[in-house]
């Protein structure tokens, strides 16, 4: 039995979302993505992000990265724009000024921050200048989350007027909430629905039936995706098409709630197409947005 705020996610309801394309829209009709993604190391979470972005349906996005790991991206993804942030010595995000990436953020629709940042000292002072220096629609992924938690202070940092969308996997959410694994994982409803009330977010609480929670106390239980998303870049994935559908000026709660049902449905394709589960990595999914 489901409570009157509690909201299954099925197909009906995600396309009831899934707005159409006018027959005179241009690229400027739907938005345009920032993604502060991607370092040497894990570049490819960058990749993924902004690629899945993409495929999501915005007009434009601007993938921001290190200029060393930028110099190694070109052609890799050609419809993409690439900031290359920090100059010529920055190899890692703690080579870039916040402000850099503020700069990047005036005028953008919507920023991705966190999939493959990699960590480095005072980073909580680094993610608060961006929390509290950009108006754009943000969703907070992978290393930004945990940045987070360690900044213990963020709770108080100063109220946003534009959302925020906090999509933590298990691990990262136990990081959080400062509880265990097993904690977040035996009522992940409850935790979800009091953590986003608590903190005036969206958040997106991932693994096997991913529950979406609304600031407002509302909660979507995804029906689709599979074990075989259990791979590396999954997440990054999802990050980069949720803030694809932000940027397209859905709301927090719709972009959440669309994002994960349909980031699910594509990876269920893709289970589909393959004779093992375990053969499915993260840019199938992407193909099958
Ligand atoms: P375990 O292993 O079971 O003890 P981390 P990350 C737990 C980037 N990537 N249920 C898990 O627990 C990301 O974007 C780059 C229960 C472990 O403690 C990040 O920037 C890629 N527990 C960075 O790597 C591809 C769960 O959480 C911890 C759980 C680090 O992100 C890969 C692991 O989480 C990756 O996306 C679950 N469902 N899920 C690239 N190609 O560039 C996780 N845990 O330490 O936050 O590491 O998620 O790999
Ligand atoms: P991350 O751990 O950040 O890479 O995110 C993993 C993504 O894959 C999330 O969207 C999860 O909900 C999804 N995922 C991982 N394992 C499963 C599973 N067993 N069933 C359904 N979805 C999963
Ligand atoms: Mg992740």
């Amino acid at each position: 039995t489901f409570r009157l705020d509690e909201f299954l996610l099925k197909q009906r309801l995600a396309v009831a979302t899934n707005g159409t394309r006018t027959a005179d829209a241009h690229k400027g009709s739907y938005g345009h993505v920032l993604l502060a993604a991607g370092s040497r190391s894990m570049s490819g979470a960058g990749l993924l992000s902004s690629k899945a972005a993409l495929r999501g349906g915005c007009g434009l996005a601007t993938w921001a990265l290190p200029e060393q790991a930028a110099r190694l991206m070109p052609g890799h993804l050609p419809e993409l724009m690439l900031a290359a942030l920090g100059g010529a010595g920055a190899a890692e995000w703690s080579g870039v000024q916040p402000e850099e990436l503020l700069a990047l953020a005036a005028g953008k629709d919507a920023l991705v921050i966190g999939p493959g940042l990699g960590r480095w000292e005072a980073d909580g002072s680094w993610l608060r200048s961006v929390w509290e220096g950009t108006a754009c629609p943000l969703v907070v992924d992978a290393d930004a989350l945990n940045m987070l938690a360690d900044a213990k202070d963020w709770t108080s940092w100063t109220q946003r007027q534009a959302p925020v969308i906090l999509t933590p996997h298990p691990g990262e959410m136990a990081r959080l909430a400062g509880i265990s694994v097993s904690d977040v994982q035996r009522d992940r409803v409850s935790l979800a629905r009091s953590f986003a009330s608590q903190h005036g977010v969206t958040l997106v609480l991932k693994g096997a039936g991913t529950v979406v929670a609304t600031p407002e106390g509302y909660v979507y239980l995804n029906t689709t995706g599979n074990p075989g998303m259990a791979t590396g870049g999954s997440g990054d994935v999802l990050a980069g098409l949720i803030g694809s559908l932000l940027a397209q000026g859905f709301r927090a709660e719709q972009a959440a709630a669309f994002g994960v049902y349909s980031h699910g449905a594509a990876g269920d394709r893709a289970a589909a197409k393959r004779h093992s589960p375990g053969s499915l990595i993260a840019g199938d999914i992407i193909e099958e947005l």
